[in-house]
């Protein structure tokens, strides 16, 4: 009888566990863009991150202003200014190379660019298309809060004869 408890303890331990490995995943990091000792460079003028990265362009206190514009349109930091505080993330889906320039600048070289790399797949086969809405059905918590339930009872039951 005492083995059995403890296997339901245990399968109630990796219950739990799974709850909460299915959080969702972190957030993606952040590589902050700046200006260097020239005011004509970006520093680092190219970077590398992974889709769900944020690019942050910073800079404040700039002999000269500055803004950071992607070819495309894709992001741009607003008017040339010597404090710019942007942010811009690149989601699933964004992978490329992103070539921007500082439109003061451009012509004396201040360009930069950011390799946006595919996001590790975390299944081998591509998401079926569903709508939005259903990724919040309660199905299977409600199915994991069932079974617990239900070893829960069981323990006590257990318990109870012991
Ligand atoms: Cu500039």
């Amino acid at each position: 009888m005492n083995s059995a408890k403890a296997l339901l303890v245990t399968a109630l331990l990796l219950l739990l566990q799974g709850d909460i490995a299915a959080q969702p995943a972190q957030s993606g990091d952040t590589t902050v863009i700046s200006v260097d000792s020239t005011n004509l460079r970006f520093s680092p003028s190219s970077v590398t991150v992974t889709e769900g990265d944020t690019v942050r362009f910073f800079w404040s206190g700039q002999a000269l202003p500055h803004n950071a514009v992607e070819e495309n349109g894709v992001f741009d930091t607003g008017e040339p200014a010597r404090a710019v505080d942007f942010s811009f993330t690149f989601e699933r889906g964004m992978n490329g190379t992103y070539a921007f320039v500082c439109e003061p600048h451009e012509s004396v070289g201040m360009v930069g660019q950011i390799v946006v790399e595919p996001a590790a797949e975390q299944e081998p086969e591509p998401e079926p298309e569903v709508p939005a809405d259903s990724e919040d059905t309660p199905f299977l918590p409600m199915s994991w809060t069932a079974v617990t339930l239900a070893l829960a009872f069981a323990l006590r039951r257990l318990q109870g004869n012991g």
